[in-house]
């Protein structure tokens, strides 16, 4: 669409529409390009056309929600933290999975044994993270969507020739990657340390692991998952008592409004107090205000009128 004679904020418009991760984004910048699109006569036709597509993305949108309906496919809810597995069949990625979370997907040495998205969820160190696994590569039901949008790519493989596959898939994802050489314990000490070299002198951020008994690496899998995000833990506590062991987990930069605010907009506008202990406090039970910048495992005390 020629867009020469255009506004910079419906070229800025435009430039985001192009650069959408989905078509429900797509939507949002659609519209915002017909609000900055001028309503006068030379720009009727490009009016028109925009507005077409907007009614052929809408319908799009709707139809992709009823076959996701009519599958059964359950709609997955993005957890503040979450890796994807990605991987050739029968590279043990449902076997990972296991390992790592509370999950029980089906595992085979038949291929294409996952045929549909599998969620877990890995609990370490008091920090939840969603792990997915799905379909393998060549498998028709195989979700790019997925690994475009998560935090954290799993590439699950069992030959070093297979990273150098895998990689076209992962063109347009932001995500982090994590190499998970699996199997390990189909190699003796000498291949291992052969392998663990050469991915070594490749620079890749990997893991070596079995995802059989031995459980070789899985440990290390799991400290590298979570030491992949960037994140705060908040230990929150109420006047009088012990702070609460379950993190809450905010992004890097964090302020006690942010928390605040995540917590209820209520809490929001009832505090009157707020304390603070730990690395960002300057002594222990600082009285700090809404502005105050977090560190990680900062115990804040919240109170209210
Ligand atoms: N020896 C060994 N076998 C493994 C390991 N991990 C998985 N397997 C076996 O490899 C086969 C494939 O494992 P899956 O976890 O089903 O593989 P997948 O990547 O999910 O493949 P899909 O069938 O496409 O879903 C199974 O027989 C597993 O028991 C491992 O670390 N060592
Ligand atoms: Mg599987």
């Amino acid at each position: 669409m020629a867009s020469t004679n255009q506004s910079p904020f419906y070229k800025k418009a435009e430039e985001k529409f192009l650069n959408a991760k989905d078509d429900e984004e797509r939507l949002f910048y659609l519209d915002e390009m017909i609000r900055e699109c001028p309503k006068h006569k030379s720009s009727e036709a490009m009016l028109a056309n925009l507005k077409t597509r907007r009614i052929k993305l809408i319908e799009k949108i709707e139809r992709i929600k009823k076959t996701k309906k009519s599958s059964g496919k359950p709609g997955i809810r993005k957890a503040d933290m979450q890796a994807v597995l990605i991987g050739f069949t029968n590279s043990g990625k449902s076997a990972i999975l296991t390992k790592l979370t509370n999950a029980h997907p089906p595992i085979s040495p038949y291929p294409f044994t996952t045929q549909r998205e599998e969620i877990g969820t890995m609990s370490y160190q008091g920090i939840q993270v969603q792990i997915i696994d799905q379909p393998s590569l060549k498998n028709e039901n195989f979700d790019i969507g997925l690994i475009n949008n998560t935090d954290l790519v799993l590439i699950v493989v069992t030959k070093i020739e297979e990273i150098k596959e895998v990689e076209p898939y992962l063109l347009h994802s932001r995500a982090k990657k994590l190499i998970v050489f699996n199997k390990t314990d189909l190699l003796n000490e000498a291949e291992k340390r052969k392998i663990g070299a050469s991915l070594q002198s490749k620079k890749y951020n990997f893991v070596m692991t079995s995802a059989m008994d031995k459980n070789e690496g899985i440990d290390e899998l799991k400290e590298k998952i979570l030491s992949s995000f960037n994140f705060l833990r908040i230990y929150l506590k109420e006047p009088g008592k012990p702070a609460s062991q379950i993190p809450m987990i905010m992004p890097v930069g964090s302020v006690i409004k942010n928390v605040a605010n995540k917590i209820s907009k209520q809490l929001l506008a009832s505090i009157s107090e707020i304390h603070i202990w730990g690395p960002s406090s300057k002594f222990p039970n600082q009285k700090i205000g809404l502005l105050h910048e977090l560190k990680d495992k900062d115990i804040v005390e919240f109170k209210t009128r």
